[in-house]
C-alpha cells in the first residue's frame, strides 16, 4: 500500500475533537524527545539499553486514543512508548524503567521498554516474541467467560513477530471463541535485520485474517487519525460481542532496532531518508496548522513544554536509587527464603 501523508488527504477528524487532536499531536513530540532522550542517556554512558518508536508515534498516538481507560486491557510490545503514554503512563515512569530505578512498576529489575501498569490496564509483559499474545489472549476469554461487556483486549505486536507459532494460535483461538480482543500488527518492514520479504511470502499479514475467520484492515499507520478510526471501530465490535480483529498499520522503523544495533550494516542512509519523506510528526504537525486546531505559537509552546517534561522527568528518576542487591528475590519467592540457602 501506497504511504500517504495525512496532510494530503486534509481534515477527516473522525469525531475527535481539537482537544483530542491535540493530545494525540503531544503524545507523538512525547515520544520523539523521550526516544532522543534515550539514546543520549545511553551515549552519556548513564543507561545500558534504549529503544525508540521514531516512524511508529502517529499509530501508537492514534491507537491509543481509541482505548477506554479503566475498562480496556492494553498487552502492548517494547516499542510501544507512544501506548503506554497515551494510556495514562507518565514520562517520569518511562524514565525510572529507563534508568532501572527502585521506584520503577518492576522494582528497575526489568529491561527497559517493558512497561507494566496494573493501574492503566497495561499488562507486564516478556522479552520472548509473541509470548504475551497467547496471554493477552486468555485476558479477553477471561472477559468473556465472566459475561463482561463494554471492555475489549488491545494487543500489539511487530511484523516479524507475526512468524512466531504463538500469534498463529492464539488467532486462531481467539476466532474460534470470538473473543473481545483487537490485534494491532505495527508493521515498520523490519525485524532487526531481517527484511519483510525474507519474514513471509505473502507481505498483506492483514489478509491471514480471513484464514482465521475474523475481519482483517490495513491501514496507514503515519496517520493518526486514521489509526484512530480503524483501532476504535475494531475495539467496538470486541467490545459489543462482535469477536476479534486483525488490523496492520503501515509505518518504519526510522531508528537503529535499538541502541545496540547499527543498522547501516543491513540497510543505506538513502532507503531511510526516502522513508522519513513521510515522518508523521512534522506532517501531522502541518495537518493541525493547516486546519487551524493549531497556530505556529501553539505548536511552540507545545515543544517546550514536552522538552520541560522530559527534562524534569529525567533529572527527577536519575535522583531515585537503584534496587537494592538484598532485593533481587523480592516477590519471586514467599517469605524470606533465598535461593542459595
Ligand atoms: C522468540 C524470540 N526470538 C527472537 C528474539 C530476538 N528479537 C528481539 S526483537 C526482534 C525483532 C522483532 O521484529 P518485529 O516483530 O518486526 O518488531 P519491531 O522490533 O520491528 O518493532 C528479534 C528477532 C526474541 N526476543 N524472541
Ligand atoms: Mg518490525
Amino acid at each position: 500500500m501506497a504511504k500517504t501523508d495525512t496532510k494530503a488527504k486534509g481534515l477527516d477528524r473522525h469525531g475527535l475533537t481539537d482537544e483530542q487532536l491535540r493530545q494525540i499531536f503531544r503524545n507523538m513530540l512525547l515520544q520523539r524527545q523521550l526516544d532522543n532522550r534515550g539514546f543520549q542517556l545511553n551515549r552519556q554512558g548513564k543507561v545500558p539499553f534504549a529503544l525508540g518508536s521514531e516512524g511508529h508515534e502517529a499509530l501508537q498516538a492514534g491507537a491509543a486514543m481509541a482505548f477506554n481507560r479503566g475498562k480496556d486491557i492494553l498487552a502492548p510490545y517494547y516499542r510501544d512508548l507512544g501506548l503506554a503514554l497515551g494510556i495514562g503512563l507518565t514520562p517520569y515512569e518511562i524514565m525510572l524503567s529507563i534508568f532501572a530505578r527502585v521506584d520503577d512498576h518492576n522494582g528497575g529489575r526489568q529491561f527497559p521498554n517493558h512497561y507494566s501498569s496494573k493501574a492503566a490496564g497495561l499488562m507486564s509483559f516478556s522479552s520472548i516474541l509473541a509470548a504475551h499474545i497467547p496471554h493477552a489472549v486468555g485476558a479477553a476469554y477471561a472477559q468473556k467467560y465472566r459475561g463482561e461487556t463494554g471492555r475489549a483486549v488491545l494487543v500489539t505486536c511487530g511484523d516479524g513477530t507475526t512468524s512466531e507459532g504463538e500469534w498463529h494460535e492464539s488467532m486462531n483461538f481467539a476466532a474460534i471463541h470470538k473473543l473481545p480482543l483487537v490485534m494491532l500488527v505495527e508493521n515498520n518492514e523490519w525485524a532487526i535485520s531481517t527484511p519483510l520479504s525474507k519474514q513471509m511470502a505473502n507481505p498483506e499479514i492483514w489478509k491471514r485474517a480471513e484464514g482465521y475467520g475474523m475481519p482483517g484492515k490495513r491501514f496507514n499507520g503515519f496517520d493518526p487519525i486514521e489509526t484512530y478510526a480503524n483501532v476504535k471501530e475494531a475495539l467496538d465490535r470486541a467490545r459489543t460481542g462482535g469477536g476479534p480483529t486483525l488490523l496492520e498499520g503501515m509505518c518504519y522503523r526510522f531508528l537503529a532496532h535499538s541502541t545496540d544495533d547499527n543498522d547501516m550494516t543491513y540497510r543505506t542512509k538513502e532507503i531511510v531518508a526516502e522513508a522519513r519523506k513521510h515522518d508523521p510528526v512534522p506532517n501531522f504537525q502541518a495537518v493541525l496548522v493547516d486546519s487551524g486546531v493549531m497556530s505556529d505559537a501553539d505548536v511552540d509552546a507545545m515543544k517546550k513544554d514536552v522538552l520541560r517534561e522530559t527534562n524534569e522527568a529525567t533529572d527527577k528518576a536519575e535522583a531515585v536509587p537503584y534496587p537494592q542487591a538484598s532485593d533481587l528475590y523480592t516477590n519471586l519467592y514467599e517469605g524470606a527464603w533465598q535461593p542459595w540457602q
